[in-house]
């Protein structure tokens, strides 16, 4: 008899599918590793009930590397404004991550309340620059809002430590009951609480809680494409086809910067990539 479902948790060599009916534990067929095909956390899979093994993997809409996960619709984006600091750089880089791969980007700040009320003002006006292009910003006490928003997706969670990503979980579902710990005061960061990944159905929407980073790269990113994943680099013309907006002349995302129509923020990060790529 066969079955399917979703595979929620893997611990070694043990896989948790949820099916319709009920939460199963199997095991992988050999075959897979023979084709070097690994069945991922957030896999549908077709189960073998009589052996109790996985024998199919059904097609992936897309894969991430880190965290190692399959079939993701959107990614929220956990900044914390404090504790530790709010970090644009690691916000774009994220977001450029996302956007490569096809998946849709939403942001969730924490830790609002820590903030004053300039650095608030501050924190705002970013929030509205981030909307203007096009990205979901929400709070994390906004809860019915982002549910809502989130309904039917699988999410995966992503953030540095410390930022609030299982708390958020744990607010989302009372009965979830997720480790979390303080941040380290004299770091001023997270002590990696969550140790991996794992797929939670809060409602109707999947979260995939993972170990907070702390930095992430973008090697696999050539230098020429990080543009495109600008949303509002795109509607500019400048006088070169493929200006990189950088030392080139007549650079109208230059000129947008200047005229505070671009995030300064955003452009700094952007050319720190550039170097850094
Ligand atoms: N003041 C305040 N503290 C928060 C908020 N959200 C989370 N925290 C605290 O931040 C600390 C870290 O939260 P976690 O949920 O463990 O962070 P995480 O992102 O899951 O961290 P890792 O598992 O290490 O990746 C905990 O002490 C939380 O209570 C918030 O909105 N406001
Ligand atoms: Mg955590
Ligand atoms: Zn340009």
């Amino acid at each position: 008899m066969l079955s399917q479902g979703k595979i929620i948790k893997i611990v070694s060599n043990q896989y948790t599918v949820s099916t319709n009916h009920e939460l199963l534990t199997a095991t992988a067929r050999g075959k897979f590793r023979n084709e070097s095909l690994t069945p991922l956390v957030g896999d549908n899979v077709t189960i073998d009930l009589d052996t109790n093994q996985i024998s199919e993997i059904l097609p992936r809409k897309n894969v991430l590397s880190r965290p190692n996960v399959a079939n993701i619709d959107k990614a929220l984006i956990v900044c914390s404004l404090k504790k530790p600091e709010f970090s644009s750089y690691l916000l774009d880089k994220i977001l450029i991550n996302v956007l490569k791969n096809n998946i849709t980007p939403v942001i969730c700040f924490t830790k609002c309340d820590l903030l004053n009320f300039q650095e608030k003002r501050k924190i705002n006006k970013i929030k509205k620059y981030y909307q203007h292009i096009g990205i979901k910003v929400f709070n994390n006490t906004k809860k019915f809002r982002l549910l809502s928003y989130l309904k039917n997706n699988i999410v995966v969670l992503a953030g540095q430590s410390g930022a609030g990503k299982s708390t958020l979980l744990n607010r989302l579902d009372k009965n979830l009951q997720l480790k979390t710990d303080e941040i380290s005061e004299s770091l001023n960061r997270g002590k990696h609480t969550t140790r991996h990944t794992e797929l939670f159905k809060i409602k109707k929407t999947y979260f995939v809680d993972t170990p907070g980073f702390g930095s992430l790269d973008l090697t696999d990113i050539n230098k020429e494409d990080l543009k495109n994943y600008y949303p509002e680099f795109q509607n500019c013309h400048c006088k070169y086809q493929n200006c990189l907006h950088y030392k080139e002349t007549n650079c109208e995302v230059k000129e947008k910067v200047s005229s505070n129509e671009i995030l300064t923020s955003r452009y700094e990060n952007y050319i720190t990539f550039l170097k850094e790529g």
